[in-house]
Order: structure tokens, then C-alpha cells, then sequence
């Protein structure tokens, strides 16, 4: 197919937005000489516009343009706080543009565009945190037996970074990347999900007004096998960033393994458990349940997909968090919670659980379509659902919850832990002894307790066992592009 034109005018959410389309190389907008990709709007199964893709050259170009950058006018060559000053400028253009960003995002996505919005904020405060961060990179010196010598232990950008995000939230996905590398002085190469290019092409224009040295930021889309893979596998890559599905990220794993060890961190999928203890206030604790698996359509890898709740209070929550989730509203409307799913593959994949879940355990609303046009899943609850079951093992990655029912604390826990993932997970208590022992036996990356799914710029965010590898957010965001060098004076 042949490449659309360099810049398109597009009409998202009631608003006309102009953007490019091609890739971002060395400072400049080029062609790509890969096969085009076709972006549509889930919400309206409509298609908004097809982009620009790599190729093998193209990717070439794009690595050596980082290098050359690196080597040159970014990373050491740059105090840090000039790239502070560089990320708080762009999050101030963001700012000032974030109707138009907020509108590509939402129909990209499927997205209302109030929850749209809440991720751009998200996204603002994660780089305006490591703005802040890039001026307070700190070494040591330490002496080393003889007192008259020291050696000096610096922080220094990785190199080269090649990032690669999924499609559930492009924009903040895109932040958490690229502020804490550029933060660190990192050059970078990023990659889109083949599902949502738009948001990031739109966001590559507007850092063109902010003034980084060409080649620091560099901006590929195309499929996961023709630019994410070799990417993977580049030799002049020095670290690459992953969030995405648990297979792709064991396999970039190898591909890091085969080529030249480069540095690789991953966030990746969930089954995470939301635990109901009979001391816990129900009618919240359904609430946060609710909030905490159909935020994003369930698309999320954090939701709390496995809902554990204790048996002498099973029936009255299981009618409880059912009431709640009959409230809800699926649609693209202001008062929508949710919006659709992201592809008709995925809608295909979480009606074929919903079928599967129909056999193994009880539905106890939803499990449909909703609607006719769009990929909207309304919210399904299954009960009496047990950990032999399909449904309560792997990933649905929809708005489908599991009710597990248990009988005593130990067992909560085995079950929570009945897992290979371990991204997040969840206590309902009021009992504080029983807070800080299960807390504390759960393998995951994040409990939230009486709450879920709430996250700060400033809180590390990452998984335990096949979740992931390293921490994004917080101070171990920007460890992730920084190795340490020591200088030893004889
Ligand atoms: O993910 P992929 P998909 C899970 C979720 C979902 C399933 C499939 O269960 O249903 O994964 O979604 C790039 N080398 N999550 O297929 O394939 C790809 O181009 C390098 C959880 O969309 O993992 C995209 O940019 N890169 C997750 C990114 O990987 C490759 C979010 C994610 O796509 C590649 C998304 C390859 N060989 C899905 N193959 C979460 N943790 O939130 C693909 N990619």
C-alpha cells in the first residue's frame, strides 16, 4: 500500500487535528519505507488514518542518529538541569495543547474522553517529576584503604535506548518512558503499539518546539515483529524498555540474551488478586473492586481480576459488587466509566473467556456485547469461580471479574499467590495485624490496601515473578537508564 500523505487532518472528537504521520529521524520528518499502518477509532470501528512504518534501513538510520546524538550534543554534553529545563518546557507546550492530545487519545483508544484526560495528567506529572530529577543525579566518592586516595563512583546516561509501549495507554505509557530517559540524558528510539501510533506522532510535532538536539528523540512505528524485534536485537542498542504482553517480553528477554546483553527492563501482565476480609467496610470495598477491573475496560495490567472474598461475607458481597457493576456505564459519553476494547481481536478474545467462563462457573450479569457497533464488552461478574478454572489463571484483559471464594487467611493468600504473575494486588481489612501480615506475604509489586489502582510519578511501579523486570516511577525509574562508572586515580 502506498504511504499516506506527510501530514493529515483528522476529525477526533468533534475536533480537527492535523499531525504527521511519517517517522521522526534525526531531527527531521521522513518517509518510511515499511508497509503502512492503518489506525482505526474501536469506538466506532472507523478508520482515522493510516502512518508512516520502518523498515530495516530506516531503523539504521534511526540507531545511528541516536548514537551520533548521544555522542555528541545530548547526554554528557548537556548539564542536567538544561534537560530539566527541556522536559518542563515540553510539559508546559503538552499543557497548553492538551484538548487536541486528549481528543487523539480518546478516539484512538476507545477511550471517554474524561479517562483520556486523567492519563494525560498522569502523564504530565510523571515528566514533570523526572524534569525535576535530571538536575539530581548524584554519585559518590568513598576512600579505599589508603587515606590518601578516593575513588569517585558517577551516575551516567545508559546510551541508546529503544522503547517499545503498548496500546491500554499510549500517552502515559509514551511518558514513563521517555521522561526519566531523557532525564538521564539517554538518546532515544521509540516505538508505538501498532493500535495507537496517533498520540505519540502528535506529541513528537509539539517537542519539536522545545529545542532537544536532533537524534536524542527518535520516533519508528511498525509491527512488534518488523521494528520491535529488531530493535530488540540491535547491537548498538544499550537498553531497552518494555510494557507488554508476558510472551513478547520473555522474548525480547532472549533477544537482549542473543545480541549484546543490552540492559532490559519489562512490565508485564497480571492476574492480580483483590482480597475481601469480613472486618472490611463491603459497600467500599465493592466499590474499589469495581473500580479496580473495569477502569480501561479491564485493559489494564493491573486491574484485580481475581476478586478472593472470605465465605462467611461470599453471597452478601458477591450482590453487593453486583449492584455496584449493573451501575455501571459502558459508552464514549461524559458519564461513561468505560469505553471499548481496544481491537476486534481483543473483543474476539474476551467473549471467547466470557463463553469459557459460561461453562466453568456462574454468570452473574453481563456477558455480551454491548451494543452493535464498536467493541464494547459489557461488565461481566462470574462467581463460584475456582483457581482449576481457565478464567481465573490467564489474562483476560477485559472487563470480566473472577469471584474466588476462601475460608481462612492462609488460604486467601495461597490463592492470591496461585500465580505466575505478580504485578499488583489488594487487602480489604479494617484489621490492622491482618494488614501487615498479608501484606507482607503477598508477591507482588504493589498492595494497595482498602483502595486499588491508585499510582503517584513518585511511587515505583513494576511487577514481581513474570509481571516484569525493574521498577518504573519513582526514584528506580531513572536508575533504569543510568549505569554507575568508577573513576579510580592512582
Ligand atoms: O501485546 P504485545 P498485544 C497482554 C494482554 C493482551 C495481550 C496481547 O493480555 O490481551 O497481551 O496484546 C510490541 N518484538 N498485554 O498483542 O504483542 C507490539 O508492537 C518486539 C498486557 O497487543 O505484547 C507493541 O508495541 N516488540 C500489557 C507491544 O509489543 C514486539 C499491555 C505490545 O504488544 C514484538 C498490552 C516482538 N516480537 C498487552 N511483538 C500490559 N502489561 O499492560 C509485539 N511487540
Amino acid at each position: 500500500a502506498a504511504n499516506p500523505s506527510a501530514q493529515v487532518t483528522v476529525q477526533v472528537e468533534g475536533k480537527s487535528v492535523t499531525f504527521p504521520t511519517q517517522l521522526y529521524i534525526n531531527g527531521e520528518w521522513v518517509n518510511g519505507h515499511g508497509t503502512p499502518l492503518k489506525s482505526f477509532n474501536p469506538a466506532t470501528e472507523e478508520l482515522i488514518t493510516a502512518v508512516h512504518t520502518a523498515d530495516e534501513n530506516d531503523i539504521e538510520l534511526a540507531v545511528q542518529a541516536a548514537r551520533e546524538a548521544f555522542e555528541t550534543t545530548w547526554s554528557l554534553n548537556v548539564a542536567g538541569a538544561e534537560r530539566g529545563r527541556l522536559l518542563y518546557k515540553f510539559a508546559d507546550i503538552i499543557e497548553a495543547n492538551l484538548d487536541t492530545v486528549v481528543a487523539l487519545e480518546a478516539a484512538d483508544g476507545g477511550k471517554p474522553l474524561q479517562w483520556a484526560r486523567g492519563d494525560l495528567m498522569a502523564s504530565l506529572a510523571a515528566i514533570r517529576y523526572y524534569a525535576g530529577m535530571a538536575d539530581k543525579i548524584q554519585g559518590f566518592t568513598c576512600e579505599v584503604g589508603d587515606p590518601s586516595k578516593s575513588v569517585t563512583v558517577r551516575k551516567e546516561p545508559i546510551g541508546v535506548v529503544a522503547q517499545i509501549v503498548p496500546w491500554n495507554f499510549p500517552v502515559m505509557m509514551w511518558a514513563w518512558k521517555i521522561a526519566p530517559a531523557l532525564a538521564a540524558g539517554c538518546s532515544i528510539i521509540f516505538k508505538p503499539a501498532e493500535n495507537t501510533p496517533l498520540a505519540a506522532l502528535y506529541l513528537t510535532k509539539l517537542m519539536e518546539q522545545v529545542g532537544w538536539p536532533k537524534g536524542a528523540f527518535n520516533l519508528l512505528n511498525g509491527t512488534g515483529k518488523v521494528v520491535g524485534e529488531p530493535l530488540a536485537l540491535h547491537m548498538d542498542i544499550d537498553k531497552i524498555a518494555f510494557t507488554g504482553s508476558t510472551a513478547v517480553g520473555r522474548h525480547i528477554s532472549a533477544c537482549a540474551a542473543k545480541s549484546n546483553l543490552k540492559r532490559v527492563t519489562l512490565e508485564l501482565g497480571g492476574k492480580s488478586p483483590n482480597i475481601v476480609f469480613p472486618s472490611a467496610n463491603l459497600q467500599e470495598a465493592a466499590k474499589w473492586a469495581a473500580f479496580g477491573l473495569f477502569e480501561t475496560s479491564g485493559q489494564s495490567c493491573i486491574v484485580g481480576s481475581r476478586i478472593l472474598v472470605h465465605e462467611d461475607i461470599y453471597e452478601n458481597f458477591v450482590s453487593d459488587f453486583v449492584k455496584v457493576v449493573e451501575k455501571i456505564r459502558v459508552g464514549k459519553d461524559p458519564k461513561a466509566f468505560y469505553g471499548s476494547l481496544i481491537s476486534k481481536v481483543q473483543f474476539d478474545k474476551v467473549l471467547n473467556y466470557i463463553e469459557i467462563g459460561k461453562k466453568e462457573s456462574k454468570l452473574e450479569t453481563g456477558g455480551a456485547r454491548h451494543g452493535d457497533k464498536g467493541y464494547f464488552v459489557q461488565p461481566t461478574v462470574f462467581s463460584n469461580v475456582n483457581m482449576t478454572h481457565q478464567i481465573a489463571r490467564e489474562e483476560i484483559f477485559g472487563p470480566v471479574a473472577s469471584i474466588i471464594k476462601f475460608k481462612d487467611e492462609k488460604e486467601a493468600i495461597s490463592i492470591a499467590n496461585d500465580t505466575t504473575y505478580g504485578l499488583a494486588a489488594a487487602v480489604h481489612t479494617l484489621d490492622a495485624s491482618q494488614m501487615a501480615r498479608v501484606t507482607r506475604r503477598l508477591r507482588a509489586g504493589t498492595v494497595w490496601v482498602n483502595q486499588y489502582s491508585v499510582l503517584h510519578p513518585n511511587v515505583p511501579f513494576g511487577g514481581v515473578r513474570q509481571s516484569g523486570v525493574g521498577r518504573e516511577l519513582g526514584p528506580n525509574g531513572i536508575e533504569n537508564y543510568l549505569e554507575t562508572k568508577v573513576k579510580a586515580d592512582d
